[in-house]
């Protein structure tokens, strides 16, 4: 088959070489010519993805794929662009929704035009963005429908991504992919397509239901999220350390807690839950509850950081981490810089350190040099390897907040380091 894969970001574009390796001709397509050239001459912003800049470079050589700026008929179209979240300020009068966001669709919209003039009957359209309940009808298929296409003839589909940033390449093809038609038909269709590439399970529904799985799934995880923050707070409070707390209660066999930490971050986690709270804002007051609490963590930490740092002359912070979560590149939505701008608003010195995100992989030492406070907010591998006595000799004063759990406090005290934890009132 011919498929024309819209967007090529940390979705489309490791698709589209999925969908080329398996023996299809593919098309990736976005309307940024730089990104198209970046990826074309083997430039790709998806850093620490294992396998994907071999399996990119076999595909883009063997012609497999190819890149434009352009749609083209094809058989299948699958639009993977963004679909961000927009704030819209004041309460708006929603019931207890206190906090309006809505879902920018303006991206899903563009993209529908770019293939409407090569949409014919016969073809299957996929909308694997994350969007709203109901957009694949409201949104793609009105779109088509307003271009003139006859989308009566056309099949419909829903296939959300569920992959997981840092092992995108493994999971698109093992993890299992629920597809949802508009009709039977396009389910069954769009299920025998993905299954010429994904060797998890294919779990055909309709539509609406898949659009709101996917935003279920995330919404699980930051509510989940929220409770292991507010019990980091209880924690400070209680004089207890919600780490050891939290590992004591995950020995019981139904229990999971999730880790606290400065917030959460991300393209999805802390965007998706909105998208429910904007279609039902009367009935989800736990999910908007989730969504404060963990807005709150980077004041939070910032407090902390004051409480650690009373009554002493704190000039030059080092940031460790920017980056949302470990060992990824990606600072969307970052809470780590957030944090790093609520200190320099406050006016602190702020140097950020960041192994994976290019802007920030200057050398440790020199971040550290002079600093009188370091900030751990991104729970980096490399950062376990830190050696505490080589830091105490480069920092001026030797404050350390730990906002991950991620390094061994008796370590660092024992080098000569004030130390505080986020979550623990020990
Ligand atoms: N975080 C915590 N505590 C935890 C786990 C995560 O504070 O215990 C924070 C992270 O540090 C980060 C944020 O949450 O700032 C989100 O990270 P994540 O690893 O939970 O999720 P993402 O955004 O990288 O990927 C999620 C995944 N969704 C689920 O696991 C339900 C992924 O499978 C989705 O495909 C992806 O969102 C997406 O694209 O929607």
């Amino acid at each position: 088959m011919k498929v024309c894969i819209i967007g090529l970001g940390y979705i489309g574009f490791p698709t589209a070489c999925l969908i080329g390796h398996a023996g299809h001709e593919a098309v990736g397509v976005d309307i940024d010519p730089s990104i198209v050239e970046r990826l074309s001459r083997g430039d790709l912003p998806m850093v620490n993805e294992q396998g994907l800049t071999a399996l990119a470079q076999g595909v883009l050589e063997s012609g497999r794929l190819r890149l434009g700026t352009r749609a083209e008929a094809a058989d299948v179209f699958i639009i993977a662009v963004p679909t961000p979240v927009r704030h819209l300020g004041q309460p708006a009068g929603h019931g207890v929704v206190s906090d309006p966001h809505t879902a920018d669709l303006s991206y899903v919209e563009v993209a529908c035009r770019g293939i409407s003039p090569h949409v014919r009957p016969g073809n299957l359209v996929i909308l694997e963005s994350t969007v709203p309940p109901r957009t694949t009808e409201k949104v793609v298929r009105s779109a088509l429908a307003q271009a003139g296409v006859d989308v009566s003839a056309v099949d419909f589909a829903h296939a959300p991504e569920r992959v997981l940033p840092g092992n995108i390449l493994y999971e698109l093809v093992h993890n299992s992919r629920i597809v949802g038609g508009l009709t039977p038909q396009a389910s069954q269709r769009a299920g025998d397509f993905y299954r010429t590439f994904v060797q998890g399970e294919v779990v055909a529904t309709d539509a609406t239901t898949a659009e709101l799985v996917k935003l279920m799934e995330n919404t699980f995880r930051d509510t989940n999220i929220a409770l292991a923050n507010e019990f980091a707070r209880v924690c400070e409070h209680l004089e207890v350390d919600v780490w050891e707390a939290i590992a004591l209660a995950n020995r019981h066999p139904r229990v999971q807690f999730m880790h606290p930490g400065p917030g959460v971050g991300g393209h999805c986690i802390a965007v998706d839950p909105y998208f429910i709270i904007a279609a039902a804002p009367g009935l989800t007051p736990l999910i908007q509850t989730a969504r404060q609490i963990n807005r709150q963590m980077p004041m939070h930490v910032v407090e902390l950081f004051q409480a650690l740092t009373t009554g002493e002359s704190v000039g030059k912070v080092a940031v460790l981490g920017a980056a949302y979560k470990a060992d990824v590149a990606d600072e969307r939505e970052s809470p780590a810089l957030q944090v790093a701008g609520l200190l320099a608003n406050a006016g602190y010195t702020v140097v950020i350190h960041d192994p994976h995100v290019r802007r920030f992989s200057r050398p440790l030492p020199d971040v550290l040099s002079g600093a009188d406070a370091m900030i751990l907010l991104t729970d980096h591998t490399e950062y376990r390897r830190l050696d505490p006595s080589l830091a105490a000799g480069l920092m001026s004063n030797r404050f350390l907040l730990d906002t991950r759990g991620h390094l061994d406090a008796a370590r660092w005290r024992a080098a000569g380091f004030r130390v505080m934890k986020l979550g623990s009132g020990k």
